[in-house]
């Protein structure tokens, strides 16, 4: 495969974006690669780069692409209004469109607001449970990620992760002595924490996928519903990953346990840029204009994204059998992961969840928080990530992401996966035997 332009643009990006890119875990540093794939379009479960070279793709943009590239469904519906304009700065029928499908879908959610990422839904969550709860101090669990709010990036997993890292620098004490920290899955030390301390709100992704994923025990989660109910804490759950991806509605539906607040994003947008905060009617009516919890954007709601994700998410309505052949595939793979693994011994812990896996290159039964995923062998996974890119496919540029994959994911791409990580295997098996 020839990466020629795609090493050009790189070069020149470096000279013009800080580290090429406009998110670190795309620039392919922990995979110890000379440039990463400049990609000129998708289609099903297939990206192409910028030359040419065809990929059967695990990113899916970072999940909202469960439809796959390109899913006619949603081109049909965006091309409907593309053209009749692209925002206002005023209120338009397709944010309210979003906003029913959402409030009739998600368990938790009575009213909800729209933002233009991830980021800054959690973001205002985090502001809104502090204004309800009259308390400064927030918990985050160690790995998980929230996006890069101030708040939010203590100890966190992801790009930071992938780079080494768990704390951003430019972090005020301020801010830092407001966000508590303990290990994914210790319900006793959150117990002990919040019988001894007021604490606005935990933030908890109900199913990590920013630590590599880990497959949460629904113990963990109905303890920490409970516990939040007896302290009058807010328990949001961050579902920008795992919304309208574990089930519809998400993994409260999936667990069967309602938080106060949601978070989501990614897939509600359909690929284009998009976040939501949404929760009970009487934390949600605390935002302003009702309230004095300040949220705004340009482009909030804006119609594209609310168009795009309002035609993902009926589609997504329409089909439920999609979760379960989701499943049902991603199992095909994690099963015959474990056997190649076998065969070739490499030291693999695979966690799945729905149409969520991660390899962990690492000798554990399990991997159940962020301490278990960092004896991860990275060197084992980067031969994991080059092997399969080099033979067209691409996963997660990181051991601390998880392989998304899509309804366009047929048999057909999975078993060509399936050839290629037998190839992978086999050369970090040759590695280990030297
Ligand atoms: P955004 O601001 O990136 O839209 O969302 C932040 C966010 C919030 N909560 C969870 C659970 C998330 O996973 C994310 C963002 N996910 C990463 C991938 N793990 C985005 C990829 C990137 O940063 O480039």
């Amino acid at each position: 495969m020839v990466f020629k332009n795609s090493i050009d643009l790189y070069k020149k990006a470096l000279n013009l974006i800080p580290g090429g890119v406009n998110s670190p875990v795309r620039a392919f540093k922990s995979v110890n690669r000379e440039a990463p794939i400049f990609v000129k379009k998708g289609q099903g479960a297939r990206i192409y780069d910028e030359d040419n070279n065809e990929y059967i793709d695990y990113i899916c943009s970072w999940g909202p692409l469960i439809l796959g590239h390109n899913h006619p469904k949603v081109i049909e519906e965006v091309k409907k209004i593309i053209e009749n304009g692209s925002s206002y700065g005023l209120p338009t029928k397709y944010e309210v469109d979003l906003a029913e499908l959402i409030v009739e879908i998600v368990p938790s959610i009575e009213k909800v607001r729209l933002t233009t990422s991830g980021t800054e839904a959690t973001m205002s969550a985090v502001r809104l449970a502090r204004a309800y709860t009259g308390r400064n101090k927030i918990l985050k669990f160690e790995g998980c990620y929230h996006g890069h709010s101030d708040a939010l990036l203590v100890k966190s997993g992801s790009g930071l992760l992938t780079d080494g890292y768990q704390d951003s620098n430019g972090i005020t004490d301020g801010v830092l002595k407001d966000t508590l920290t303990l290990g994914f899955g210790d319900l006793e030390k959150v117990e002990n924490l919040l019988r001894n301390e007021e604490i606005a709100c935990i933030i908890v992704e109900p199913i990590p996928a920013n630590m590599g994923l880990i497959e949460t025990h629904k113990e963990f989660l109905q303890g920490l519903r409970r516990i939040t109910e007896e302290t009058k804490t807010v328990l949001i759950f961050d579902e920008v990953i795992s919304g309208f991806r574990l089930a519809l509605g998400g993994a409260q539906e999936f667990f069967g346990i309602t938080p106060d607040l949601t978070t989501l994003g990614k897939i509600i947008g359909g690929g284009y840029p998009v976040g939501a905060f949404g929760g009970k009617r009487e934390i949600m009516d605390l935002v302003a204009p009702v309230g004095r919890v300040y949220h705004a954007g340009t482009l909030s709601g804006n119609p594209i994204a609310s168009k795009a994700g309002f035609a993902t998410i009926s589609y997504l309505k329409e089909n439920p059998n999609i979760y379960k052949e989701l499943a049902e595939n991603t199992n095909y793979l994690v099963d015959n992961v474990e056997k190649l693994a076998e065969k070739y011994g490499v030291d693999v812990c695979v966690n799945s969840m729905g149409s969520l896996f991660t390899i962990f290159f690492v000798d554990l039964e399990k991997v159940e928080n962020l301490e278990d995923s960092l004896k991860a062998n990275t060197e084992n996974f980067s031969i994991y990530f080059n092997t399969m890119l080099d033979n067209g496919i691409v996963v997660p540029p990181s051991q601390f992401e998880a392989h998304f994959l899509s309804i366009a994911h047929t048999k057909k791409e999975l078993d060509r996966t399936l050839e290629v990580m037998e190839m992978a295997f086999k050369k970090i098996g040759e590695k280990n035997a030297k």
